[in-house]
């Protein structure tokens, strides 16, 4: 297990020193529970040890392949056995994929991930994502996929074509796990991640709350990743979107703040990674996006669309980062062009 030398330092008011090897399920329930402020505080002094705090990774999702998916997932409306209006496609064209892309980039998005609805790929299809892959990292774009479970060589074939991430989440908390998905199980998942980090290839992975878990569980599901070794390059936190038709549809919705929470103790807790505010924005309003981007997220789902559901419109998008005196890595976001730098 490797070592995360991170070494709070003291808030104003007096609270304890924490130096963590590996992090424990309670030490990390002890940073949710403190006060709002001090958890905030925390978060913004390791984000400013690594990173530039006004600085956020713009990246775009394409689903290259959506619905009619054989997986159960609870919260997914790509599931072929959930009524969710998400009818099965064919992969798309390797051109419609680079158009994508080149607008991608044309937008300022820095890195662009390809998403597949598959619990894995086949190896005819795989070829078609390697080619993908070429391509678009032959525009200058960072390349990222995910296509579900990886097998024997798959990876090391990926690595080739020049992926640079392969995004794969562990979801949820082990134990809440079996209460969101049936068809494959926690371990299918860290196998997969160590496939990926065995070629060379960078792991993104995160996972969603607002499932019905409990803080214990947000909990466990952040020392699942933080004891990842080496922990995640790339941590999405996605907030559930509810899709009618799916079985997690209807649940009460987490509080804003919690979620606010589970990013600043996925910032404390890996500190250099790149922390994602994921799905769910386009219902989180500008003032909660605001206080994660506060609480160490520095990445964000950049686009219209996620894969199936909806996402902030890019110029709304650039507005708010303009608001807020952020800029996108290597590009200008002007203060002036949401008309409210008054
Ligand atoms: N089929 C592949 C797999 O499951 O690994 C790749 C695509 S899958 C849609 C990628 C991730 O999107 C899931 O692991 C989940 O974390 C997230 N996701 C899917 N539906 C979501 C929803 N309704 N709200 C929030 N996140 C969601
Ligand atoms: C991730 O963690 N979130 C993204 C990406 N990785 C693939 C997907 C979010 C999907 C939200 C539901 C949808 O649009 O279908
Ligand atoms: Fe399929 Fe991925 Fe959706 Fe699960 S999350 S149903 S594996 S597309």
């Amino acid at each position: 297990m490797s070592s995360h030398p991170v070494t709070f330092h003291p808030a104003p008011a007096a609270t304890p020193v924490i130096v963590a090897s590996a992090w424990s399920v309670e030490q990390i329930v002890t940073l949710f529970d403190l006060p709002f402020n001090d958890l905030l505080y925390r978060a913004q002094q390791v984000h400013r040890e690594h990173f530039d705090p006004t600085e956020v990774e713009l990246a775009t999702l394409l689903s290259i392949k959506t619905g009619g998916c054989e997986e159960d997932c609870g919260y997914c409306p790509q599931a072929a056995r959930y009524d969710t209006g998400v009818t099965a496609q064919k992969m798309l064209a390797l051109d419609t994929v680079l158009e994508a892309a080149r607008q991608a980039k044309a937008h300022g998005a820095t890195r662009f991930c390809m998403g597949a609805a598959w619990r894995e790929p086949k190896d005819r299809d795989l070829e078609r994502v390697e080619e993908m892959v070429r391509e678009v990292k032959a525009l200058g774009l960072e390349t990222c996929a995910t296509l579900g479970m990886l097998g024997d060589g798959q990876a090391e074939k990926l690595k080739q074509a020049g992926l640079d991430y392969y995004n794969h989440n562990l979801d949820t908390a082990p134990e809440f796990y079996g209460n969101v998905i049936s068809t494959r199980d926690y371990q299918d998942r860290i196998d997969t991640l160590g496939r990926v980090r065995g070629a060379g290839i960078k792991v993104c992975c995160g996972g969603i709350v607002g499932l019905g878990e409990s803080r214990l569980q947000r909990a466990g599901l952040i020392a699942q990743l933080a004891n990842l070794d080496p922990y995640p390059e790339s941590v999405p936190v996605n907030n559930l979107v509810q899709v009618e038709g799916t079985p997690l549809h209807g649940l009460d919705p987490l509080d804003p703040l919690e979620f606010v929470r589970t990013v600043a103790v996925a910032r404390i807790t890996m500190p250099k990674a790149r922390v994602r505010l994921s799905a769910g924005r386009r219902q989180m309003g500008e003032a909660v996006q605001a206080l994660c981007f506060l609480a160490g997220a520095n990445s964000i789902f950049y686009g219209d669309k996620l894969l199936t559901t909806g996402n902030p419109e890019v110029e709304e998008d650039q507005a708010l980062l303009a608001k807020l005196g952020l800029h996108s890595r290597g590009v200008a976001i002007d203060a002036h062009c949401d008309g409210t730098d008054k």
